[in-house]
């Protein structure tokens, strides 16, 4: 597998636990997706338009021989597949997947930017990015993450709701 891709997921509709595992479990069922590392989850407060319930949101590292393009394109089959459905505007979702960043790569088409344009100011990307890949620096950031996250200020609104090794061990694969 070529190319490291960081992918960030969000829900806040339905079981959303069971809507963030059913995406892992599509997204990695695609042969040419293979997942190497993922974070625990988070309950986070909604930002961008306030009056919805709150998310579970998590992020995960995946090695895939696909281009950004065809990646985008599975994750928003998988979306579809999982009932997205696009209403309002930073509104409810089912399932949300974003990707955040794809190598080192610079990526400025109509359908994709990467790395994704506000990733770093969304404290419910930056806290389970950071919990995997502190030492990531990231294209267009100066800073390496865990001095961008020291700076954010609504942390507390990103919540761990199911730690990765914790007692309860998280296992996002079915077997
Ligand atoms: C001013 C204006 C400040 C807009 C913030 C932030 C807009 C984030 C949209 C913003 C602004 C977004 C999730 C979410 C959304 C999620 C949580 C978005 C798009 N997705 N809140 N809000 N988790 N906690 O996955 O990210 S809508
Ligand atoms: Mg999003
Ligand atoms: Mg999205």
């Amino acid at each position: 597998m070529e190319n490291r891709a960081f992918i960030a997921l969000g829900s806040n509709i339905g079981n959303r636990y069971d809507n963030i595992t059913s995406a892992i479990n599509c997204l990695t069922s695609h042969s040419e997706i293979k997942l190497a590392n993922y974070s625990s989850v988070y309950e986070t407060d909604p930002v961008g338009y306030e009056d919805q319930d709150l998310f579970l949101n998590m992020v995960i590292e995946i090695m895939t021989d696909l281009s950004a393009l065809e990646l985008l394109e599975f994750c928003l089959k998988t979306e579809l597949e999982l009932g997205r459905k696009r209403e309002l505007r930073w509104g409810p979702r089912t399932i949300d997947l974003d990707i955040l960043t794809f190598n080192q790569e610079n990526i400025e088409t109509e359908k994709l930017t990467v790395p994704h344009p506000r990733m770093v100011e969304r404290s419910f990307v930056m806290v389970p990015l950071a919990e995997i890949n502190p030492d990531q620096s990231i294209p267009g950031v100066d800073k390496p993450l865990n001095i961008v996250l020291n700076e954010l200020h609504d942390k507390e609104g990103v919540r761990i709701w199911k730690r990765k090794n914790g007692e309860d061990v998280f296992e996002p694969i079915e077997s």
